[in-house]
């Protein structure tokens, strides 16, 4: 599916708005900071940087036009130009139960017109986070950038690896945080409404959805009751912990590939969360009891292999929450190595 299978565009987001700890804005200069790129280029990988997204506002938009010398490509984006309107106390209010809804919408919105530049070229795309929310961008934005290539009718196929199903439709969430609704959003499952002002209108674009057929959970055991509805209710290919305990993550991805189908264009999110805080304490949401480093680069190794990967997200490392130096230094490096086996450092 890859043109040319060694370019990558990279894309850190630091963006913290889709739930309410500080921190995992941070996460992709740790993994930076820990040698990831360097690794990735000594892989083979050539890396594209993003144009930062020029804000809507017109006023950023007559300074950027009066300055007229545009920030070069980069590795890192703040989304500071779109933040920073909306620092105000109460100048993003809930909507529909849902925090921060005008930040993650901007900065998903922005983010996925700088995937779509990546993919639609047949660029890997490789997006470091940053909370979940930012899913609704990386996924849409890669959706859409495969469409434009092999037409209308190509779906991608979506790899949720994570403790959580992150399906809540807005009213149906216990927090309100927007981290755990992307996938709800991005199949449709939760549909925004078409009033004026609806924060995600933006993803109502059918070139911008992913199929709920098209899509595998691994790793889930933290998933809320409205959420199990869902997965019954539409069919939903889940593989839990439990699944995982019983057949082994080798037969677990052997169903995976088999549901997804060859010929599929793949693209996996991971939620560093889905790793057991044996490995990975570092983050925001987490639960005992998840996956080992092995079996979770195991996953990545078994989509690598497929040749199908197109795009691949690592969400939600907050350096900040680690219980002291070492699990900090653990969670980096367990995030580092998911995204090297994703990114075919296991082959021989
Ligand atoms: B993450 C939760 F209620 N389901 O909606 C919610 F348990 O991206 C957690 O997977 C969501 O880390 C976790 O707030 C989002 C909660
Ligand atoms: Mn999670
Ligand atoms: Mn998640
Ligand atoms: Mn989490």
């Amino acid at each position: 599916f890859l043109s040319n299978p060694s370019d990558l565009g990279v894309l850190g987001v630091c963006f913290n708005r889709g739930q309410t700890k500080k921190g995992v804005d941070t996460g992709p200069q740790a993994l930076i900071d820990a040698g990831l790129l360097s690794q990735l280029e000594g892989l083979g990988y050539t890396l594209h940087g993003s144009a930062s997204p020029t804000s809507s506002s017109s006023i950023a938009v007559a300074e950027a036009e009066a300055k007229k010398d545009a920030a070069p490509p980069s590795h890192v984006h703040d989304y500071r130009n779109l933040l920073d309107p909306l620092e105000k106390e109460g100048a993003d209010p809930p909507h529909r139960n849902m925090k921060n809804p005008v930040s993650v919408s901007q900065v998903t919105a922005a983010l996925s017109d700088q995937i779509y530049a990546h993919a639609s070229q047949g660029r890997m795309v490789l997006t470091l986070g940053g909370d979940h929310s930012i899913a609704m961008g990386t996924v849409s934005g890669v959706s859409r950038g495969i469409r434009s290539r092999f037409g209308a009718s190509t779906e991608t196929a979506l790899v949720w690896v994570d403790a959580h199903a992150d399906l809540n439709r807005p009213e149906d969430s216990p927090s309100g945080n927007v981290h755990g609704m992307p996938v709800a959003f991005l199949t449709g499952i939760a549909e925004e409404t078409s009033s004026p002002g609806a924060p995600f209108a933006w993803l109502k674009d059918p070139s911008f959805r992913t199929s709920y057929r098209k899509l595998v959970y691994i790793a889930l055991r933290d998933v809320d009751a409205g959420e199990k509805m869902l997965l019954r209710e539409y069919g939903i290919k889940a593989f839990s912990m439990h699944d995982i305990d019983r057949h082994g993550i080798g037969k677990i991805m052997d169903m995976c590939l088999a549901h997804i189908g060859t010929d599929v264009p793949v693209h996996l999110s991971f939620d560093v969360d889905a790793l057991d805080p044996m490995w990975a304490p570092s983050t925001g949401t987490p639960v005992r009891g998840g996956l080992t480093l092995r079996e979770g680069d195991f996953i990545c190794e078994a989509l690598h292999e497929t040749g199908q990967l197109v795009a691949v997200d690592l969400v939600e490392v907050n350096p900040h929450l680690a219980p002291d130096e070492m699990g900090k230094h653990d969670t980096v490096t367990a995030g580092c190595s998911l995204v090297r086996c994703a990114l075919g450092e296991s082959v021989l």
